[in-house]
């Protein structure tokens, strides 16, 4: 009768060896530390987006308050300043960049009066209202678009939409992307 050989049977059936294990853990472990250093990559991306769009925003309050400048003229220079600052990152053509006029501090982002006749608390078509921009119809911002002349109160705002490279990250976002949205108010230059 074969004698029992205790030392071989714990060789045949004890856990594989550090190197088997090892292998193990790398595989489950993997996809995670992948997740995460996509994550970080994506958010390097965002937040390298951001503040290429805040320094154009930047350089386009700085080119808007210079003096001597009409509506038109001023408005044409602030958009060409913005736009050349735009680096390779951002899609210009998904960039919303807006100037608007407006007679004060006070009303900048204001929607214009209205007469809320159904007690609602929003403007409903047919209440009447005030048209202080001139355009024949009620806005829920009461701005004049441009840059304004010397001494206006003009608000230059920036809205994009930041969307990831990967999928996998595009689907943990609402919509699929992240709204950047950069604002800033400065009076003109006598
Ligand atoms: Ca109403
Ligand atoms: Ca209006």
């Amino acid at each position: 009768m074969a004698r029992f050989d205790r030392k071989y049977w714990r060789r045949c059936t004890l856990p594989m060896g550090g190197d088997a294990n090892a292998a193990v853990e790398f595989a489950l472990g993997a996809p995670f530390l992948l997740g995460i250093v996509v994550i970080l990559l994506e958010l390097s991306m965002m937040l390298t987006t951001r503040l290429t769009l805040e320094g154009a925003l930047r350089r386009a309050v700085t080119v808007g308050t210079v003096s001597g400048l009409e509506d038109a003229e001023r408005s044409t220079r602030v958009r060409a300043a913005f736009d050349a600052e735009l680096g390779a990152l951002v899609a210009a053509e998904d960039v919303v960049f807006e100037q608007m006029i407006y007679d004060d501090l006070g009303s900048v982002g204001m929607a214009e009066p209205f007469v809320d006749s159904n007690g609602s608390g929003e403007r409903d078509p047919g209440e009447a209202f005030t048209d202080l921009n001139g355009n024949d119809r009620w806005d829920d911002d009461r701005g004049r678009p441009g840059a304004g002349g010397a001494e206006d109160i003009v608000r230059y705002r920036v809205r994009y939409p930041w969307r990831p490279m990967v999928s996998l990250v595009e689907a943990l976002l609402p919509n699929g992307y992240l709204q950047i949205d950069l604002s800033q108010t400065v009076r003109n230059e006598p």
